[in-house]
């Protein structure tokens, strides 16, 4: 089938895993650079469902397409659930991913690994050409690590090592860690809404 499915999302780590999350839809599923340069979205909401809806609506609207976006990020325990819907910019407004896991090491300083626990989460939404919508939530648990490890992933990926595992996810092929983390978790559920739907 040739309906388009637009991957609301500027991060380009992000939208990789999203195309390999998505693939096999009958959905014909396309990214944010298949479609006119557009200005990002103001992502204002307290929450992470808020920004993934405001997200999906605002592509979609604009090209006309059913939309998918996700919202995500990590909170971690010691920090009272910090950076949570701000760890895209943790380290400041044009902060890179190396900036924020420094920021991020130094916070939990001197922390011992029981105290690091932590967990990524995501909403995963979709927002229709008639308005309708749809969200889907995805998290897990894991530890931040006291240095960084490993070259895949993107983010805060090489500072985490999911619950059960001995390696960041950055140190892991990209599949193990779309099979367990919170993108995975998420866009399985919403995979299996949109397939329910026909
Ligand atoms: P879009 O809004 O355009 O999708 P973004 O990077 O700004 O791109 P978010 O607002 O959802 O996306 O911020 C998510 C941030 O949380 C992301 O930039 C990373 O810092 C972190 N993050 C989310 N998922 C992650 C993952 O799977 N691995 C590592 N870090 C992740």
């Amino acid at each position: 089938m040739d309906r388009p499915l637009l991957i609301g999302s500027k991060n380009k780590d992000k939208a990789r895993e999203l195309e390999a999350l998505l693939e096999g839809l009958p959905w014909k599923v396309r990214r944010i650079e298949d479609y006119p340069e557009t200005p990002r979205p103001v992502e204002d909401g307290d929450t992470f469902e808020a920004n993934a809806l405001k997200k999906a609506a605002y592509y979609g609207e604009r090209f006309g397409v059913a939309c998918v976006a996700d919202d995500s990020g990590l909170a971690v325990d010691f920090l009272d659930g910090a950076p949570g819907v701000f760890s895209a910019r943790y380290a400041g407004e044009a902060c890179g991913y190396a900036s924020n896991n420094a920021k991020l090491l130094a916070a939990l300083a001197g922390a011992p690994w029981p105290e690091r626990t932590a967990r990524f989460i995501c909403c995963a939404a979709i927002v229709f050409p008639d308005g309708a919508s749809h969200v889907e939530m995805g998290a897990v648990e894991g530890h931040i690590t006291i240095e960084a490890f490993g070259e895949n992933g993107f983010g805060y990926d090489p500072i985490f090592v999911p619950a059960g595992q001995e390696r960041t996810f950055a140190e892991m092929p990209p599949a193990q860690k779309r099979k367990l983390g919170h993108r995975g978790r998420a866009f399985r559920k919403m995979r299996a809404y949109l397939e329910a739907q026909g």
